[in-house]
């Protein structure tokens, strides 16, 4: 029961205090929700927000510094493995995250062929084709070059299509099984286009190929605009190096972009005058649209939002002030407002925003809402800097048919029953 709130005792700093009488505080129904901040009330009267015993205090002393930190043994969020295999993927626990950071260890996971184990002492990073001076670099020598730091999400392109297609009739889908192959990290690295002033380029470049070293060989061609705007060969990641999981010892960011494309162990870029088109961005990672042609290259991800609580399987444990949250994020730049509806989109109202904002980078949003014990829908809607909206799921399956599985960023909906218990309702 510690979720339910009072909104005058704990409204976070940045977030609108909502207009509450204190009247309406202080009666009856506030009373009973708030019963984990407040004595429940029968009276205006003012009391001491705490009656009783304080907590227990530990009565002997605890161990001492470690080399290394882990979780409280009360709190173990994990991965959801979907398959363990070297093809396989893994989620995050959005579910149980706080803020806008995916630790390191909870980053999901996509692998074409398992986790390589690379020597750093014996990396390089090829760049050539139509460049002036084809160039190897060393791990050292990309550290040497100024270093950029940016939050990014990375987002699988495939994310969200349990909540989409024929499996989304299922309504014990959790937050993490609907959209937990996206994570948000500080990715820290030398930015593609400093490389590329060292290497020169050619007349005529116009894309890029950039390949892995894992048994995949990943292969994916990129516009070279997107070098010069904000690619980024990172070897960094929340103030560490790189996860195995996301690379080690270095990866392509491609902020915004989806994660294909974004290569992981990186070998080798070339430049080009035109796309490869590889296995990656021909019979996979192109969208079927509902007139039987693709959409190839679609590798902006479109303006999203989930709810994260209340969602399944959570239980609301009775009526009263409960804290809507979740989070939204925009391959093409900043979230610019989320709108939430507990009515099943038949009312909107505009949620607060937690900063920071970033732009290409998961923003948390929070809404404050007075369930009464009636049943209702929940649902949030992204908008982004370029006015893009979120679509409703019907939109969706009009432009690119039922039976996609890329880029399905439809607005999701939970049911609130009135007894409390949240059931996934987007394809009810
Ligand atoms: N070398 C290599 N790069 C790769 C992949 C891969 O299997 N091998 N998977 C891609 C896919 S499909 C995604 S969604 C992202 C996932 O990044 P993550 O595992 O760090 O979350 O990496 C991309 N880069
Ligand atoms: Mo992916």
């Amino acid at each position: 029961m510690a979720k339910a709130k009072s909104p005058p005792a704990v409204a976070p700093g940045d977030a609108p205090a909502p207009r509450i009488g204190r009247r309406e505080l202080l009666g009856g129904a506030l009373g009973a929700a708030a019963g984990s901040f407040l004595p429940r009330r029968t009276s205006a009267e003012e009391r001491p927000i705490s009656t009783g015993e304080p907590p227990q205090r530990p009565g002997t002393q605890g161990r001492g510094p470690t080399p290394l930190g882990e979780r409280s043994p009360f709190e173990q969020p994990r991965r959801g493995v979907g398959s363990a295999a070297p093809n396989g993927s893994s989620t995050t626990p959005l579910q149980d995250l706080h803020g806008i950071i995916t630790p390191s260890d909870l980053h999901f996971e996509r692998h074409h062929a398992g986790v390589p184990e690379v020597d750093p002492t014996r990396y390089a990073l090829l760049i050539h084709g139509r460049v002036e001076r084809p160039l190897r670099f060393t791990l050292d020598d990309l550290k040497r070059f100024p270093a950029r730091s940016r939050l990014y999400f990375i987002e699988c392109s495939g994310n969200g299509y349990r909540g989409y297609g024929r499996l989304a009739m299922r309504e014990t889908l959790t937050p993490q099984q609907i959209d937990g192959l996206t994570s948000t990290s500080e990715w820290i690295g030398v930015p593609l286009a400093t490389l590329l002033r060292e290497t020169g380029v050619k007349a005529n470049a116009e894309w890029f190929l950039a390949e892995s070293m894992d048994a995949a060989l990943m292969k994916r061609s990129i516009p070279l605009a997107k070098a010069w705007e904000d690619a980024l060969v990172a070897y960094g990641q929340n103030g560490e190096a790189l996860r195995p999981e996301q690379g080690y010892p270095v990866r392509l960011v491609l902020p915004g972009w989806e994660g294909n494309a974004q290569v992981k162990w990186l070998r080798r870029i070339e430049i080009s005058d035109g796309p490869f088109m590889t296995r990656e961005e021909t019979s996979r990672y192109t969208d079927p649209l509902a007139d039987c042609t693709a959409r190839i290259f679609s590798f902006k991800m479109d303006a999203k939002s989930i709810i994260t609580f209340p969602a399944h399987p959570v239980r609301l444990g009775e009526p009263g002030w409960w804290e809507i949250t979740g989070l939204a994020w925009s391959g093409r730049g900043l979230v610019t407002r989320v709108d939430v509806s507990t009515d099943g989109g038949a009312s909107w109202a505009e949620a607060a925003l937690q900063q920071p904002v970033l732009p290409k980078c998961h923003t948390r949003f929070r809404y404050l809402w007075r369930w009464r014990g009636e049943e209702a829908v929940l649902m949030s809607r992204a908008v982004d800097e370029t006015g893009y909206v979120q679509p409703t799921r019907e939109a969706l399956v009009a432009a690119r048919g039922a039976g996609t599985v890329y880029h399905t960023n439809n607005i999701r909906a939970w049911r609130v029953r009135a007894d409390g218990r949240v059931f996934f309702a987007t394809g009810a």
